[in-house]
């Protein structure tokens, strides 16, 4: 029999969870291998409660796949084994909190849970999902001893399906006619979603779109701030979505990327289009299958665009200047 893989999911019982969950055992992500999750959340009776609800709607759901699963308050369990482990619990952002309040907030979550990562699996691969994502990452990286950094990834999957999808409407396309959008930085509004390199079916999306205006002006604020509108429209924060993109992220690690395909991820710095190393960046990457990546080369980017990258690489700086004292 197939040995199964553990999945580990932290903040389990809240919403972003309650989309993911389900679409990770049910063969949609790993096939037919077995899945069992590992599901963490607060050790708080009401939370811990809510997740033995979802724990009970996940064995309702019949899943052949599913061949176990665990929840627990304590890391150490949830990570326990574990060839994946997609940190999504934290605390959102309250009304009138600063950025850097966040951080400094959300941070120490990311000290603990790194160190109780080094009990993964040999191949394990973490991706962080709960906000500001770029600096937790590299908190959880720094603090977890003896996996290599770039085997932690940061989510702006979604930031890059929020490109395709305004890019696809705007010419009147479908989505999967798009291709070759890349995120660049942090998943904030400095991120810089690249549409030079786009293509829409065979032609550059700048020829297809001729609105250069649009292009610089709405397209980039449209994607930089589609987080703030969904919670305008909805009353809460972007989930289905988020928990879409964490299944492709994991999907397109998982398999060997298609020849001339890439997608977007925030991932250790290589120094590549000039971001400074030491931070988790958003770059174009591809996936060679086997749990390593390459980040994709030789993109053209005009003077604007640079200085834009430049900028949101800026802003991961900072951020880590505010959690200096986390990082070892
Ligand atoms: P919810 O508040 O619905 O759920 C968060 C869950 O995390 C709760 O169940 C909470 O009890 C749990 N939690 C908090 N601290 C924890 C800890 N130390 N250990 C384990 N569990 C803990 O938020 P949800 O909508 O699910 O969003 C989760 C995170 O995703 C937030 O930080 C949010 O900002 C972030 N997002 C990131 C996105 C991205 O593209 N990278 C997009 C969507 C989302 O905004």
């Amino acid at each position: 029999m197939t040995q199964p893989i553990r999945v580990a999911v932290t903040g389990a019982a809240g919403q972003i969870g309650y989309s993911l969950l389900f679409r990770l055992a049910s063969g949609e992500t790993f096939g037919n291998r077995p899945v069992i999750l590992q599901l963490l959340d607060l050790p708080i009776p009401e939370v811990q409660k809510a997740l033995q609800g979802v724990a009970m709607e996940l064995q309702d759901c019949g899943f052949k796949t599913l061949a176990g699963i665990v929840t627990t308050d304590d890391p150490n369990v949830a990570f326990d084994g574990v060839s994946w482990s997609l940190l999504v619990g934290s605390k959102p952002r309250g009304p009138g909190m600063a950025r850097a309040d966040l951080i400094r907030e959300n941070g120490p979550i990311f000290i603990g849970q790194g160190q109780a990562l080094e009990r993964g699996a040999s191949d394990l691969r973490v991706l962080v999902v709960g906000n500001p994502c770029n600096t937790n990452c590299l908190i959880a990286a720094s603090n977890c001893n003896g996996v290599p950094k770039e085997r932690f990834f940061a989510m702006t999957r979604l930031d890059e399906n929020r490109a395709i999808a305004q890019l696809a409407n705007k010419a009147g396309v479908t989505n999967a006619e798009i291709k070759h959008v890349s995120v660049f930085g942090n998943h904030s509004e400095s991120m810089y979603p690249d549409f030079e390199n786009a293509m829409i079916g065979k032609k550059k999306a700048a020829s297809v779109i001729k609105d250069r205006k649009w292009l610089r002006g709405e397209f980039v604020a449209a994607v930089q701030n589609r987080g703030k509108a969904i919670i305008q429209a909805r009353g809460k924060s972007s989930a289905a979505s988020a928990a879409s993109a964490a299944i492709d992220h994991v999907k397109d690690l998982e398999a060997k990327t298609a020849r001339g395909q890439w997608f977007s991820a925030a991932v250790w710095s290589d120094g590549s289009y000039g971001s400074p190393l030491g931070i988790y960046t958003s770059l174009p990457i591809t996936s060679d299958g086997k749990g390593g990546y390459s980040v994709v080369q030789g993109l053209k980017l005009s003077s604007w665009a640079q200085e834009k990258i430049r900028l949101t690489n800026e802003e991961l700086l900072s951020e880590r200047e505010v959690v200096k004292d986390l990082l070892k």
